[in-house]
């Protein structure tokens, strides 16, 4: 059974607060224990008002009132990759789009992507009705254990985390499809169906993606090459093919005082590429290189993309792994999906060799799975993140 490197555990936080709440938590069983299940079931108990737990120190509040480095930019809008104009034709002009928007922003959306509606509509669909089920139901896939081919579960990081965020995941590891379907929920009953297929739409999709990126970086020739760099090509994107994916659910239920707490808390994601569907309520945030949060309005029809720390190491930092953050509101519940894609396991993690040369010297250590492991179970309180232990003085 494969590992979980995006458990909540799994990305790399910026930061992870301890605060007062952490008092209660010891002090109080009871409410410790409510917490524990989750914040569908904290606002299905009724809650006017935002526990201790969930309240971060101002410092890392969202701010949303505006103000300061914090405020969000109302006119940004993300680079936007027209999928079917990537296949034809135009490819070499939208490549270029497709580059710049990875050393920019490192996020992306993708329009005419060719998963069909009625597939993103069931995944969505599917994931409410999944949070909607009785605590008791929900509950049957909580786990701890990091190996689990499903894990339910709230906040980032619920064993650790001083201040919990608010939101309840479902998480389901995806490949190989044989070893880990039997595991997935069997209520909704028709959960699995809409999970695996809209899980091999995403594939598909990222592995194009992945092409993108490959020849976006000079990595791969095109079509008109010779026998050996078709063979070399075919190898490379093989490793992706058999590579990890995960799919998160995030659920974000409407709360009390959005103000003082973060449905996500500032993180950048673990892998290669991360292929991301949401409901039509917007929460999430991305930081740009002055630090400032910016919104990522959902376009209809259209899936948000983001470099993982993987690509950014393998790409020798042309291509950046940034920091991002969820909102969460007080009127409107939030749904989405996040298809987290990387290397098999196994794999050491270095920039490209095609990439690293006399101008442009490496800048990433080797890293893998275990190292990831090895650091997240150490991490300290405000510590950084994952990727900047990784790069070379
Ligand atoms: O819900 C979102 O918009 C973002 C989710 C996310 O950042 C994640 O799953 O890593």
């Amino acid at each position: 059974m494969h590992l979980d490197p995006f458990s909540g555990s799994g990305r790399s936080l910026q930061f992870i607060s301890m605060s007062p709440a952490m008092s209660q938590r010891e002090d109080d069983p009871i409410l410790e224990c409510r917490f524990q299940k989750g914040v569908k079931h904290l606002c299905e108990s009724g809650i006017t008002s935002l526990p201790s737990r969930y309240i971060l120190p101002v410092s890392e509040r969202p701010n949303l009132r505006g103000g300061g480095m914090n405020v969000s930019d109302l006119n940004f809008k993300l680079p936007i990759i027209d999928f079917a104009q990537l296949q034809g034709p135009q490819r070499p002009q939208v490549l270029n789009k497709l580059s710049k928007a990875c050393e920019e922003y490192g996020f992306f959306q993708v329009t005419n992507h060719g998963i069909p509606g009625d597939v993103i509509q069931s995944m969505i669909d599917v994931s409410k009705r999944f949070f909607d089920l009785p605590f008791e139901e929900r509950s049957k896939y909580m786990s701890t254990d990091m190996r689990a081919p499903v894990r339910y579960g709230t906040s980032f990081n619920q064993k650790k985390d001083g201040v919990f965020c608010w939101r309840d995941f479902l998480k389901l590891v995806c490949h190989p499809p044989s070893d880990v379907l039997p595991y997935w929920p069997t209520s909704p009953a028709d959960l699995r169906e809409a999970a695996v297929t809209y899980s091999q739409q995403a594939k598909f999709l990222y592995m194009k993606l992945v092409e993108a990126v490959l020849e976006s970086l000079g990595l791969l020739v095109g079509t008109t090459m010779h026998a050996d760099e078709e063979n070399a090509d075919n190898a490379a994107l093989k490793e992706f093919e058999d590579g990890s994916q995960l799919m998160v659910v995030n659920c974000y239920p409407s709360c009390p005082q959005p103000d003082l707490t973060l449905g996500m808390p500032p993180h950048s994601d673990y892998g290669f590429l991360t292929l991301l569907l949401q409901d039509e309520v917007e929460g999430l945030q991305i930081q740009n290189c002055q630090g400032k949060w910016l919104n990522v309005e959902p376009l209809p029809n259209s899936l948000v993309v983001n470099v993982g720390d993987h690509l950014e190491i393998f790409s020798n930092g042309r291509y950046k792994s940034v920091l991002h953050r969820v909102l969460v509101n007080s009127s409107k519940s939030r749904i989405s999906v996040a298809s987290l894609h990387s290397f098999p396991f196994d794999r050491v993690v270095r920039p490209s060799p095609k990439l690293v040369n006399e101008a442009n010297p490496r800048r990433y250590k080797d890293t893998d799975f275990a190292t990831f492991l090895a650091y997240v179970s150490s991490c300290e309180p405000k510590r950084k993140n994952f990727l900047e232990s990784r790069k070379l003085p």
